[in-house]
């Protein structure tokens, strides 16, 4: 057995050592590693959508003791310094892999110099980082957000072709996150290309369906007429569609609002097949598999590609049907 005290946070008091060892997967636990397991510390952005949580259960089940792994995972609540502390405490636990998918781009260059430093190898997932060096991780699993928001506009495009004038409201996701950015890029693209399309209102509801109700509040005071809203997640188009409901607006097919939505998960699914979402871009969060099949090239001494892209879809409420629903894993 390898055993790896965390000695700082157990110093911490009496009371706190007490508790060492309780649960492995609390930072101060101790970590009892048994012998031939690949050690995998994931930080994780948080808990903040069923995108997210759908992503926690594939690494989960991915790295588990029956495949042969140990799985360290810290939730980081949506903040950098958490995501900083966490990958710290992997390097100091001499873990095997460093997973994380980060909250924001910005702010990764000296802990991933630290983890190069102890010989770790850094897998990035889901969103990506802003770095100088490309060299400071091994490689990035994920979705191209930029061409999510593209898929999202041409429907726009052929959807209006007839209606050039839109006002619309933009939902953004948590602001400097790889998502947000991505979508937003794509979505302003599309404005700067049609001279009618104009963003009336522009705000974030960081991913979360409560925040995304609470944003969406006022701008239906402010606002009498919205052609589209353009929701970053399918759990704010939730929110905004609780909104609307309080305040008797229509939305979706044959309403007075066109919902656009990101991540097509199973109940964004079942909103569109029930037209209340227009149109839902996939966004994949089974990423699990895709790092392990990363950490098996690297185990067997091969070079993963650095950049691997997730091949993903969309869905028009006109044309989505129960078995795309049924088809779907999460
Ligand atoms: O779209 C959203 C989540 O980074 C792709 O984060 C992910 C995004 C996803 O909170 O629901």
């Amino acid at each position: 057995m390898k055993k790896i005290l965390i000695y700082a946070l157990c110093l911490l008091s009496v009371f706190l050592f007490a508790s060492c060892g309780q649960d492995r997967n609390e930072p101060g636990s101790t970590v009892d590693i048994p012998d031939g397991l690949i050690v995998v510390g994931f930080s994780q952005v948080g808990a903040e959508s069923d995108w997210r949580l759908a992503n926690t259960r594939s690494m989960r089940e991915t790295f588990s003791e029956e495949n042969g792994y140990f799985l360290i995972l810290r939730d980081a609540q949506q903040m950098l310094e958490n995501q900083l502390a966490a990958i710290r405490e992997f390097i100091s636990l001499e873990v095997d892999y460093i997973v994380f998918a980060p909250v924001t781009e910005g702010g990764w260059d000296d802990v991933l110099k630290e983890a190069k430093g102890a010989g770790i190898p850094v897998i990035i997932v889901d969103r990506m980082i802003d770095t100088s060096d490309v060299e400071l991780f091994t490689c990035w699993v994920g979705s191209d957000f930029h061409s999510e928001g593209d898929t999202a506009v041409q429907w726009m495009e052929a959807e209006f072709k007839d209606k050039p004038d839109l006002l619309i409201v933009h939902l953004q996701g948590t602001l400097g996150s790889s998502a947000q950015i991505g979508r937003t890029e794509g979505l302003q693209a599309g404005v700067d290309r049609n001279p009618g399309w104009e963003i009336i209102h522009q705000v974030s509801g960081e991913f979360n369906q409560v925040k995304g109700k609470e944003v969406m509040e006022p701008v239906l005071k402010q606002f009498s007429h919205i052609d589209v809203l353009y929701a970053e997640n399918d759990d704010m188009a939730f929110g905004a569609m609780e909104a609307m409901d309080m305040a008797r607006w229509t939305y979706g097919v044959g309403g007075a609002v066109t919902i656009i939505s990101f991540d097509a998960t199973r109940a964004g699914l079942e909103a569109t097949l029930d037209g209340r979402i227009n149109f839902n871009v996939e966004c994949n969060p089974l990423h699990g598999p895709r790092v392990e099949a990363i950490i098996a090239q690297l185990e067997r001494g091969e070079t993963p590609d650095k950049f691997i892209f997730v091949e993903e879809t969309a869905f028009d409420a006109r044309t989505i049907t129960q078995e795309d629903i049924d088809a779907r894993a999460y």
